[in-house]
């Protein structure tokens, strides 16, 4: 096929790949429907995808990677910046040029008998002021179908791009899967990403978390801007009036959920609406009004199958229904549908589990599906997706939250005193770590911004980018909070219903930032009054003594917080910037 561009930079770059990964044919990715019908047909043929039951879920498929290659890899994945410094304490480096020879060396030859496939695709809608654009050369089929749902994939990608050099730059080679020589490589001083050796998810589809962060929060620091581990959430009172929130929270800690929430009965009576405009990643720019912008990068959601459900998430669950690929959950083969735990209490009896052993789910007690499983959907499909959602100029942002998985210590939500404050508040993150990443799961992590995996930079850098942003916002910056859905009873049990009922905790952080909700100072920031959490229809699950307990600040515990966060910001050395170290000052002297 003849190329689609005559853009110099890219077609030299396609030739240099060529002649390294050796393909019997490129295939230009246009983006038109016939071309991917027929790449779906393909990829049924080979066996790479499985057809679903088409009236039941329509332009749906199921695809199963191998045992091994399920989630990101934080450990294979490195920053290659010129300077190891550059990359910081809390990355992996190498030298580029060691890294490409690497690279280059696992690749040859690779594509042999495959085809490669081009992508052009936009982050953030073409033409946006915060679109920036991307090339991704993979052998993968899956990859290209994933692509084309989640980014704005085909030909007006080149009409935009013209003859410009300022795209970032994707080679990704399955290889042979093979867990030992498999690398995921961000150079962010040459804008390119290098992926070999995976199949999986944020692995491999390069528009996501290696450009969407890892590029792009370098250039955020570079040009002035932020690229965030964030959803994006429009709430709409009684009075019609929308307000938008951004959420960081560490990997399966709950942005999809909460992008697509379902207000409480209560809060529908009165007219209480959401609107999702991200669940995953957020592009922050100042406004021409000098408050705080945000668009969703990506155009479909990546999202967490298990516990996905007609009650715990319905409009996740709409989005599923149809053009959906489901990644390593459980097949029905009676009917030719899907399923995965927590889905609901019909797991299918002639099923196939997600290593593709026949599985039996009322009496086996191997899961069906991987902790880890997905589903990759159009975010058009979403009963609730923001009118704003193709919007090039984004939203404007009245409040940030960060949260994250803690059985103790953290309380239901509390407010930061200022913006630096609240930079502090999200640079000692700390949460359970998931399936989501391989490695073992449970165990309680700093997490700055839900961002250690994905941050392109030094941390250091980037908490002073923070810091500045928060001086040319000036008093239009949005105000900063932390909220915690995971506390614990004594016997393991969630303190707090989570889900729609987080619309309670919204509420009052909405209150706040209009100053019309009261709250009651402690040393770590401003909690609210148990009264004014409304409790509802929900006195029954949560007594005010729960809720209390969950807002309540143990000074023992918090002290020894500080240890750890002192620990920790030691990694930083001169780096770390010295607002942040007199709000960790300010926090131990308010405690004692
Ligand atoms: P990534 O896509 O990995 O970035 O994950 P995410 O942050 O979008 O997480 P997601 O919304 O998919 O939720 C992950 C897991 O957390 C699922 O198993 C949810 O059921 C669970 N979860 C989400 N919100 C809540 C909540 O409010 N309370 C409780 N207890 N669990 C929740
Ligand atoms: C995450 O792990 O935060 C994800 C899934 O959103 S992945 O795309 O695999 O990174
Ligand atoms: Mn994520």
């Amino acid at each position: 096929m003849t190329a689609k561009t005559s853009n110099k930079s890219v077609l030299s770059w396609i030739e240099e790949m060529k002649n390294l990964v050796k393909p019997d044919k490129v295939v230009w990715i246009d983006g038109s429907e016939e071309q991917l019908e027929s790449i779906r047909k393909e990829a049924v043929e080979t066996g790479e995808m499985i057809k679903l039951n088409e009236k039941k879920l329509p332009g749906c498929f199921l695809h199963r990677t191998a045992e091994n290659d399920v989630a990101r890899v934080e450990g294979r994945t490195f920053i290659c910046s010129r300077k190891e410094e550059d990359a910081g304490p809390t990355n992996h480096w190498m030298d580029p040029q060691k890294c490409y020879k690497m690279l280059y060396d696992i690749a040859r030859g690779s594509y042999q008998g495959r085809k490669m496939y081009v992508i052009p695709y936009s982050m953030a809608p073409i033409g946006s002021p915060f679109a920036k654009i991307g090339v991704e050369l993979t052998d993968s089929i899956y990859v290209v179908l994933n692509m084309s749902i989640m980014a704005r994939v085909g030909d007006k990608v080149w009409d935009v791009l013209g003859d410009s050099d300022d795209w970032v730059r994707g080679l990704h080679a399955k290889c042979d899967v093979d867990p030992e020589k498999r690398y995921i490589c961000q150079f962010p001083e040459d804008n390119t990403i290098i992926s070999v050796n995976s199949a999986y998810g944020g692995n491999v589809l390069l528009g996501k978390k290696c450009f969407a962060l890892r590029i792009a929060s370098y250039q955020g620091k570079n040009e002035g801007w932020m690229a965030e581990h964030m959803l994006i959430l429009g709430i709409q009172n009684p009075k019609g009036e929308i307000k938008y929130v951004t959420a960081a929270f560490p990997s399966a800690c709950g942005k999809t959920n909460l992008a697509m929430l379902i207000p409480p009965e209560g809060y529908r009576r009165k007219g209480y609406k959401i609107f999702t405009v991200g669940d995953d990643i957020a592009w922050m720019r100042l406004g021409p009004d000098g408050r705080l912008w945000a668009v969703n990068p990506e155009n479909g959601f990546f999202g967490v199958a298990p516990g996905t459900n007609e009650k715990s998430n319905p409009n996740a669950l709409a989005c599923t229904r149809q053009g959906t690929i489901f990644t390593n959950v459980a097949l029905n083969k009676d009917d030719m549908t899907v399923w995965w735990e927590g889905l609901d209490k019909n797991p299918p009896t002639n099923g196939v589990d997600w290593k593709g052993n026949p599985w039996n789910g009322k009496t086996s007690t191997e899961k069906g599906a991987h902790p880890n499983s997905r589903f990759t959907a159009p975010a058009k499909n979403c009963p609730c997706v923001s009118p704003e959602f193709n919007k090039g100029t984004g939203v404007p942002i009245s409040a940030i939250i960060f949260g994250g998985r803690r059985a103790q210590t953290t309380p239901l939500v509390y407010q930061s005193r200022s913006w630096n404050n609240g930079v502090f508040v999200g640079s000692i993150m700390a949460s359970e770590t998931t399936a989501a990443a391989s490695g073992a799961v449970g165990v309680v992590r700093r997490d700055p911004m839900a961002m250690l995996p994905f941050c392109g930079y030094n941390m250091g850098d980037y908490f002073a980018h923070w810091i500045e942003m928060g001086q040319k916002l000036g008093d239009k910056a949005p105000k900063i909070f932390n909220v915690n859905w995971f506390r614990l009873d004594k016997d393991g049990n969630f303190q707090w219903p989570g889900f729609g009922d987080n619309l309670r905790v919204l509420d009052w952080i909405l209150q706040r930032c209009e100053g019309t909700a009261d709250a009651v100072e402690t040393p770590i920031g401003y909690v609210p009054k148990p009264e004014d959490i409304n409790l509802e229809g929900i006195e029954d699950e949560v007594s005010k003594d729960t809720l209390k307990e969950i807002l309540t600040i143990d000074n023992g515990q918090w002290k020894k917080e500080t240890e750890g966060i002192a620990e920790f910001y030691k990694k930083f050395g001169d780096k770390l910037p010295k607002e942040l170290a007199k709000e960790l000052d300010g926090l131990k002297s308010r405690l004692n």
